[in-house]
């Protein structure tokens, strides 16, 4: 357990005076990422900057990590890794923290009515929103048919952030504002409309009390914090000299960039490092696509390449090609950012990939394609399309993407594919008479493909071709020759 007094004297600890903080964020989402972003954050405020805004640390669905945290008085390590390099920081800002297995949904409930509550963030990854990627509330998703059953007892992260919103506004308290820090385009946005949607077949007059008084800022977050490990925890064990079991690791890395409109307040997270701008929309798209785009890329070429982590992805020369291809040659031209030279930018991403002591498994990256490949890839498609231009990269991402939904490797080991699509993606692999009725079964998804992509020749027929290279070539030959027939 985390003891202050334990600590090896090489690690950094809270210097502030952690009574003085008063719990002004309610964070739904306690994992790895909050741990190490947000988090760390608010710490560089508390101890350069005499910052008071504390954390509540609320959990829906898992009460582990929280549990973790509430044995040693609220607190956690991040360290940051890089080659040899190891700087482990004891992390001060949370002065609560509540699951709903453990603590149950009321005690949640009330912690985000307590008065000073200025703030609700969320880290509850793309399927917490249960939404369409066009942004409309899937009222087919179990946890929301739920919550419009029962809107007073509520399970879904909309559900539960409205029941707070109508229950501050008929107690009078003062509104928050509701912060998406998940890799979702125009965030912001998209919370709100599920929020106001589900108000909307609840009580209509809320929907619209909503909308004129509640902000919800979008955000762009970045910092690659890989999945805790048990080789992950012994290490952080070593560098501790005690166990810490809600420790993270990370990159040194970190960029938060932030829509300046807050209904009741904000800590200037300026003063540590984030940059508050009008439009965050240039900044999401870019890392959405540039990074994240090439993070998918590298997880669904390099699992079935046979590379468990992403640095072993970088020591490929095909993969680092193929991805400067992708980067350059098909995301940038689709983007608008104008304060960023997107060269360096992806020469620093790779050189971010390339970070050894980070084991970022290509499997984690992989889960969830069906919620990430529109953000990532699609959306980079359609500009192609409607330009004429090629987007063999692209194309070659999701084609790998649809062998490796299909649930069986090269050699034909199973693969554990983890997706709230899995079932239909693999019943869609198996059914298929061949490669191109696969392929043609997998872009009717209209949830990931909307209805234009299906009915475009070009987009199916290319992506048939890379799918069948494939599957014919296997992995590593058809990636050698669609990066050679790009030059
Ligand atoms: P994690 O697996 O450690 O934590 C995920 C959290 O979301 C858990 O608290 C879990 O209980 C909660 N959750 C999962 N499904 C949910 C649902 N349907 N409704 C409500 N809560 C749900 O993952 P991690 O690393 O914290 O990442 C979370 C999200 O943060 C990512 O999906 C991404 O959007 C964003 N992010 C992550 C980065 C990373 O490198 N790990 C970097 C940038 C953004
Ligand atoms: C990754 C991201 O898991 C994934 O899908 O692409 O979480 C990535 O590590 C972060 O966005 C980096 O900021």
């Amino acid at each position: 357990m985390l003891a202050l007094d334990k600590l090896h004297p090489s690690v950094s600890c809270p210097q502030y005076d952690r009574s003085r903080l008063r719990t002004r964020i309610a964070h739904i989402g306690f994992g790895a990422f909050h741990r190490a972003h947000q988090a760390v954050c608010a710490h560089h405020l508390a101890q350069e900057h005499d910052s008071d805004w504390g954390y509540c640390e609320l959990s829906l669905f898992s009460g582990q990590q929280i549990a973790n945290i509430k044995q040693q008085q609220c607190l956690w390590s991040v360290s940051e890794l890089e080659g040899n390099r190891c700087q482990s920081t004891v992390i001060g800002v949370a002065t609560a923290a509540l699951s709903v297995p453990d603590d149950g949904l009321e005690a949640v409930l009330d912690a985000l009515c307590e008065p000073d509550i200025a703030i609700v963030s969320l880290t509850v990854t793309e399927k917490g929103y249960c939404c369409s990627s066009m942004g409309e509330l899937d009222t087919d998703n179990e946890l929301i048919r739920h919550d419009l059953a029962y809107p007073h007892a509520p399970r879904s992260t909309p559900g539960i952030i409205l029941e707070a919103i109508r229950r501050r506004r008929d107690a009078g308290l003062a509104p928050f504002s509701v912060m998406s820090c998940d890799n979702m385009p125009n965030n912001g946005e998209t919370t709100r409309g599920v929020v106001v949607q589900l108000a909307a077949a609840q009580e209509p007059s809320l929907a619209e009390w909503i909308e004129r008084t509640i902000s919800f800022p979008s955000t762009m977050v970045d910092r690659i914090v890989p999945a805790v490990t048990d080789e992950a925890l012994a290490a952080i064990a070593a560098q501790l000299g005690v166990e810490d079991p809600a420790g993270v690791q990370c990159e040194p890395f970190f960029q938060w960039v932030i829509e300046d409109s807050f209904v009741s307040g904000r800590p200037k997270w300026e003063q540590a490092g984030a940059t508050l701008v009008n439009d965050v929309r240039p900044y999401e798209e870019m890392k959405l696509r540039m990074l994240n785009g090439s993070h998918s890329f590298l997880a669904y070429v390099g699992c079935l390449s046979g590379y468990a982590v992403i640095s072993e992805c970088m020591k490929d020369p095909r993969l680092v090609d193929a991805i400067s291809l992708l980067m350059l040659k098909e995301q940038a031209p689709t983007l608008s950012v104008e304060d960023i030279n997107l060269e360096d930018y992806a020469a620093a991403l790779k050189h971010r990939f390339e970070n050894k002591a980070l084991k970022h498994r290509t499997a984690q990256i992989a889960t969830d394609g069906s919620l990430k490949l529109p953000q990532r890839m699609l959306n980079s498609v359609r500009w192609h399309l409607e330009q004429g231009r090629r987007f063999d990269m692209l194309a070659f991402g999701i084609a790998a993407w649809m062998h490796y939904v299909s649930g069986k490797d090269p050699q034909g080991n199973a693969i554990d594919v983890r997706d709230p699509l899995a079932d239909t993606l693999a019943r869609i692999a198996s059914e298929s008479a061949d490669a191109a009725a696969t392929v043609k079964g997998f872009v009717a998804l209209e949830s990931i493909f909307g209805r234009d992509l299906p009915a475009n020749a070009t987009f199916v027929a290319t992506l048939t071709d890379a799918y069948i290279a494939i599957a014919e070539q296997g992995v590593k030959a058809a990636l050698d020759e669609w990066v050679s027939g790009y030059r």
